[in-house]
């Protein structure tokens, strides 16, 4: 039978089947030598057995994309959240969780949420700086309701992830916008009994008018993607209208001479700050180079 892995834990994973019931399976013991591990979003074949809630996941179908931060599979959608409050928004991760969809060719949208606690002046910078770059940008809050059409109708239709630092308010939404989920919030109280994280685990969810999407547990550190450092400009839509004004046919736009992307920064037609954070990424891909090849 065929269906999709909506939640995994401690080596079980539960198994929508495509009538819609649900299985506990185990994954078979070859999967472990191969090196290969079932993913949250996963579509794969499983045994089920008879009389039971229970199974084995045979085998996983090809994969149109996977993450390992979240560790997850086949989104059509990245959803990067963002407080406009607290935690102070961390936009180098958010840059790189916008390159890691872009690398997986993973359609990209950013939620700014808490809304209703920020000044006026963050959203606006944050709408502006993530809209210059092309991706839909929806302003949320989970406490007032601001958005969450907007939210929803991004979520529909499609398999999409929410993902972010831990404490933007994901699970919050999705509760927001779905009571029934009833997810686990980060309280005070929750928040000490465990560490800082509330969601620990992925969970794929459906939504009433269709689609599914994964909740996520909130993280900080991300590895980049291992593309050439010469392919990470590719990858800022915003750079694209100057990028063929630059010198040199291969520009980095970092030192070089006569690059139009740089003059574009300094003309403020593209955010300084995601160009001073490409510039980082940059030097990781640079230094990971470097240390390799060396
Ligand atoms: N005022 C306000 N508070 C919010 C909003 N969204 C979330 N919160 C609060 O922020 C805290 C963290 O929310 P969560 O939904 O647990 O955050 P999360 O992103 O799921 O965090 P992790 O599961 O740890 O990754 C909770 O106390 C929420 O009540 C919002 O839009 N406005
Ligand atoms: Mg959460
Ligand atoms: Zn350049």
């Amino acid at each position: 039978m065929r269906g999709v892995i909506v939640k995994g834990v401690g080596g079980f994973y539960t198994v929508e089947t495509e009538d819609g019931r649900l299985h506990t399976c185990r994954a078979r013991g070859r999967f472990r030598r191969e090196g290969l591990r079932p993913l949250v979003g996963d579509r794969v074949e499983i045994t089920p057995e008879t009389d039971t809630a229970e199974g084995r996941i045979d085998t996983i179908l090809a994969r149109s994309n996977e993450w390992t931060r979240p560790p997850v599979a086949n989104l059509d959608k990245l959803v990067v959240v963002l407080s406009a409050h607290w935690p102070k928004p961390d936009l180098l991760l958010c840059d790189r969780l916008l390159l890691d969809a872009g690398i997986r060719d993973v359609a990209a949208v950013v939620c700014v949420n808490k809304c209703d606690l920020a000044k006026a002046e963050t959203v606006r910078t944050l709408t502006e700086e993530y809209a210059s770059c092309g991706h839909p940008v929806v302003r949320t809050s989970a406490k007032t309701g601001e958005g969450l059409g907007a939210l929803l109708s991004e979520l529909t239709g499609c398999v999409s992830g929410l993902a972010g630092q831990s404490g933007v308010g994901k699970s919050s939404l999705l509760n927001a916008i779905v009571p029934a989920f009833g997810l686990e919030t980060g309280g005070r109280a929750a928040r000490t009994a465990r560490g800082k994280h509330t969601t620990r685990h992925a969970e794929l969810l459906s939504l009433p008018g269709g689609g599914r999407v994964v909740d996520t547990p909130g993280f900080s550190l991300l590895h980049t993607g291992d593309i050439p450092p010469g392919d990470l400009g590719g990858y800022y839509p915003e750079f694209a209208p100057h990028s063929g004004g630059c010198a040199f046919k291969a520009c980095l736009h970092k030192s070089e001479p006569d690059c139009a992307v740089k003059a574009a920064v300094g003309e403020g037609k593209i955010p300084r700050g995601r160009y001073e954070r490409y510039t980082i990424i940059l030097d990781t891909l640079l230094e990971s180079r470097r240390t390799r090849y060396d």
